[in-house]
């Protein structure tokens, strides 16, 4: 089992579909452990996405992520990281198979609805960077 971290983000909340996207997850083998809506500040919203900061795409990707709520989520479930980021689709929705989240909801390469860890080593830094452990419910 493992865990894993998603994000539903500024512009799937503002299209309303919290609940499809959720149940694109479960449906697909995944349990939601732990969730809560809240606004990034620009500080937070920074520091997770560091690993991009030489990107040309940070500073708007910032302002995107600090535009709304958002939903955040540890989910569990066998090979959780490789099975939520499947589910999500391609970076770029246009490259993103039929059925996945992406596919469905993004709007841009940047507006694309989730966020999912890439790996299981940051997928343990990003469920901590959001949770505390009696906040999450493995079951
Ligand atoms: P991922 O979310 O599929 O892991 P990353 O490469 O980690 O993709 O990029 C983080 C986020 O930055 C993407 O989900 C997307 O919102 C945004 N992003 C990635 N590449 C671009 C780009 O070329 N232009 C604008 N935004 C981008
Ligand atoms: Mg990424």
């Amino acid at each position: 089992m493992q865990q894993t971290l998603s994000i539903i983000k500024p512009d799937a909340i503002e299209k309303n579909v919290i609940g499809k996207i959720l149940a694109r997850f479960e449906e697909n083998g995944l349990k939601i452990i732990a969730a809560k809506m809240l606004h990034l500040t620009e500080e937070k919203a920074k520091k997770f996405y560091m690993v991009h900061k030489e990107k040309p795409f940070y500073m708007d990707l910032v302002k995107f992520m600090t535009s709304g709520p958002v939903l955040v989520l540890a989910l569990q479930g066998k090979e959780a990281v490789k099975k939520c980021r499947e589910i999500m689709g391609a970076t770029n929705f246009k490259d993103a198979k039929e059925g996945t989240i992406r596919k469905d909801f993004a709007s841009s390469i940047e507006r694309n609805a989730v966020h999912g860890s890439d790996s299981l080593e940051n997928a343990k830094i990003e469920v901590s960077f959001f949770f505390n452990n009696n906040e999450i419910f493995p079951r």
